[in-house]
């Protein structure tokens, strides 16, 4: 079961970006680069990992998924050996709509309902802007990201917080990136997230912010400089 892994990742040392959005894991893995030479593992769907994602903050919900993945390999001993993990590293982001009181916020990944699609979320965005006249002259809006560092060897957690401010369009463009991406207007380049390449979006985006800043924090760790 493991054959992939192990062609992937010949038994090294491993960083566990711990979720399920693939989209994430790429971006992820492009902004931490090498990271002092861990490989970045990503577990996808097949692994039935389950995490309800109940707190009451990014922050907590960053710890959630973190601690989910480290429950899960303590269940899998011969899959925890084999993928010798020393960091895990999870986030929680969201957008958040100035004149929509920060809503969809916590629920940014499930607002037009548990499992909605990309689509189906830009779509009901859309309709409550629409619904809001406030939102007609004032459609600034924010992506935010926390990212939280586990250490095997410390026991402990760490986050790190990144933001992109920006503009909701009134029309989708662009198929690049994910999420509400063809929505988000960036400022800098005057156009939405899913018209840029990746590397424009990672140098200016919460998830970017976010993760160099945990990088550092892992380059420091292990004693890495430059
Ligand atoms: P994991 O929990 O497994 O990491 P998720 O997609 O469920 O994956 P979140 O709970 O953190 O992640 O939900 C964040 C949602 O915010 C995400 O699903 C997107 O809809 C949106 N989002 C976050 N970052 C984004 C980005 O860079 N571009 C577009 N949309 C983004």
């Amino acid at each position: 079961m493991y054959m992939e892994l192990k062609l992937q990742y010949n038994n090294t040392s491993n960083i566990l970006i711990a979720t399920g959005n693939a989209h994430k894991f790429k971006e992820i893995k492009e902004i931490i680069g090498g990271c002092g030479g861990l490989n970045p593992i990503f577990l996808d769907k097949s692994y039935g990992i389950e995490i309800i994602e109940d707190g009451k903050t990014y922050e907590e919900n960053a710890k959630i998924k973190a601690a989910g993945y480290i429950d899960y390999l303590n269940k899998k001993p011969d899959l925890k050996k084999f993928l010798d993990i020393q960091f895990i590293l999870s986030e929680d982001s969201g957008l958040e709509v100035e004149r929509l009181d920060g809503a969809p916020g916590l629920f940014t990944a499930r607002y037009a309902g548990e499992n909605a699609s990309d689509s189906s979320n830009i779509e009901k965005l859309l309709m409550e802007m629409s619904l809001k006249k406030e939102c007609a002259s004032n459609r600034r809006a924010k992506f935010v990201c926390y990212a939280c560092l586990y250490d095997t060897t410390e026991n402990n957690f760490q986050y790190f917080y990144g933001e992109l401010s920006g503009f909701i369009a009134e029309n989708a463009s662009g198929t690049k990136g994910f999420g509400y991406d063809p929505v988000f207007i960036v400022p800098e380049f005057n156009k939405t997230a899913a018209l840029l390449d990746s590397a424009q979006k990672n140098a200016i985006s919460h998830r970017g912010t976010a993760f160099r800043k945990a990088a550092d924090a892992i380059k420091s760790k292990l004693n890495i400089h430059g």
